[in-house]
């Protein structure tokens, strides 16, 4: 039984975990540690231990943790006006859609707040446009998605995904996806001229996956194929975006315009769910009022706090240092001298090290030592250890963090 006292005395870890234990679903096993303080790239836990953030809240931190130029525009805005709803106008909306699409370089944006409900409004235009514009039969339109996908945990995302911890007795599933392998242009060659096909929604690179990142030249070529047979080419960059691969979009390393571009997590800096849907007229107009939208979607707090994280990550040129920063971490991190390393890889400050789990020591052992260490990781799918600081992180502090990751892994081979 947790007491109004224990609600109010500083909690320990151990206290704070096991709260979350007694009333929290079971959804996540974190790693063990309760973080009560961020800053810039650095967090501390409940007994004031520091660390090194290597996760950023899946890249929804690249500006930082509490920037100060976002955190300011949170402030003001949060004692102006936070919320509206869509049923009437606001000050800051129309400012943000200028904004934003001037920004990427679109006719129109469609405001939600989750990356899945950004990924649910690409997959609903396409289907509208397939129908309205392309002429597919209702109710038979296709979109073609690649196995080890990650869109989110939606009904349509998991209905789409081939990943059966994602799906396992989560049916029935929505219909009219195909998947096909990832990085195989001859797979798209052959799924694309089925008839009713409409889109082709694809991670730039698939980071849940392991950060898998596609042969040079694949984008482009699935964007080709998209523009012969008139099918979408739909970007999820909502994990790839921001900068975070060392351009502003994954898809900038190919010059791939997507048709339609979702954004989220970093689009707020680490504050709250914002996420937005891109597009031209042809497209984004085939929704008209009534047939979609959210409680929150184009909120002016969140339209502001967006507005300021897009514009740190100009002014602070994160996408140079995300590419500058990246080659040196995967070059350091390849002279390490380990048969616990099994490949290094990523783009920009997107990457992963696979583990080839020595006696019982396996990717999981080896976040916790890093923990010990001040440095915070956590494995994806099995052995592969996703890092992802922040992209303000300085060269001087990532090489502190290489000294770390070196002198952990060492230890344990
Ligand atoms: C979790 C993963 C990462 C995403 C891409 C859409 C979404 C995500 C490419 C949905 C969200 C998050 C979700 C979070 C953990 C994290 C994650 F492991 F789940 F897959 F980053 F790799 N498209 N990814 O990465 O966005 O609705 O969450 O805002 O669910 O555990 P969301």
């Amino acid at each position: 039984m947790i007491t109004a006292e224990d609600m109010t005395k500083k909690k320990s870890s151990a206290a704070a975990m096991e709260m979350e234990n007694r009333y929290g679903a079971h959804n996540y096993k974190p790693i063990p540690v309760v973080l009560e303080r961020g800053e810039g790239v650095f967090v501390w836990d409940v007994e004031g231990k520091k660390y090194f953030d290597f996760l950023a809240g899946y890249s929804s931190l690249n500006q930082g943790h509490c920037h100060p130029a976002i955190i300011g525009t949170l402030r003001e805005q949060s004692e102006k006006l936070t919320m509206t709803s869509r049923a009437f106008y606001n000050s800051v909306l129309g400012e943000y859609e200028k904004y934003i699409t001037e920004y990427f370089g679109y006719d129109k944006v469609l405001p939600m707040n989750t990356g899945a409900e950004g990924v649910e409004t690409a997959l609903k235009l396409c289907r509208k446009w397939a129908y309205e514009k392309k002429g597919i039969q209702p109710d038979k339109a296709k979109i073609i998605v690649c196995e080890g996908n990650f869109h989110g945990r939606t009904i349509a995302a998991i209905s789409l995904s081939s990943d059966p911890e994602n799906r396992n007795n989560f049916g029935p599933f929505a219909p009219g996806f195909t998947i096909i392998p990832f990085n195989d242009i001859a797979a798209l060659e052959k799924a694309i001229t089925e008839p009713g096909t409409a889109g082709f929604l694809i991670e730039p690179i698939q980071a849940e996956r392991g950060i898998v990142v596609p042969d040079p030249g694949y984008l482009a070529r699935c964007k080709e194929l998209c523009e012969k047979h008139g099918v979408l080419f739909i970007a999820d960059e909502i994990q790839t975006g921001l900068c975070r691969t060392g351009r502003m979009l994954a898809c900038d390393h190919e010059d791939v315009r997507p048709d339609i571009l979702i954004l989220g997590k970093a689009l707020s800096g680490g504050t709250l769910p914002v996420s937005a849907v891109l597009a031209d007229d042809e497209i984004m107009l085939c929704i008209r009022p009534g047939e979609h939208g959210s409680t929150y979607g184009g909120n002016p707090l969140a339209c502001r706090v967006a507005m300021a994280a897009l514009r740190v990550l100009k002014e602070e040129n994160l996408s140079a240092k995300a590419e500058f920063l990246g080659d040196k971490l995967r070059n350091e991190l390849s002279k390490i001298q380990s048969g616990m390393i099994e490949t290094i890889r990523g783009k920009g400050l997107l990457n992963a090290i696979v583990i080839r789990p020595v006696n019982e020591k396996d990717a999981w052992a080896l976040c916790l030592a890093l923990k010990d260490n001040g440095l915070l990781a956590k494995p994806t799918h099995g052995n592969i250890i996703r890092l992802a600081p922040p992209l303000i992180i300085s060269e001087a502090q990532l090489y502190e963090c290489i000294d770390i990751l070196k002198k952990t892994i060492l230890k344990f081979s």
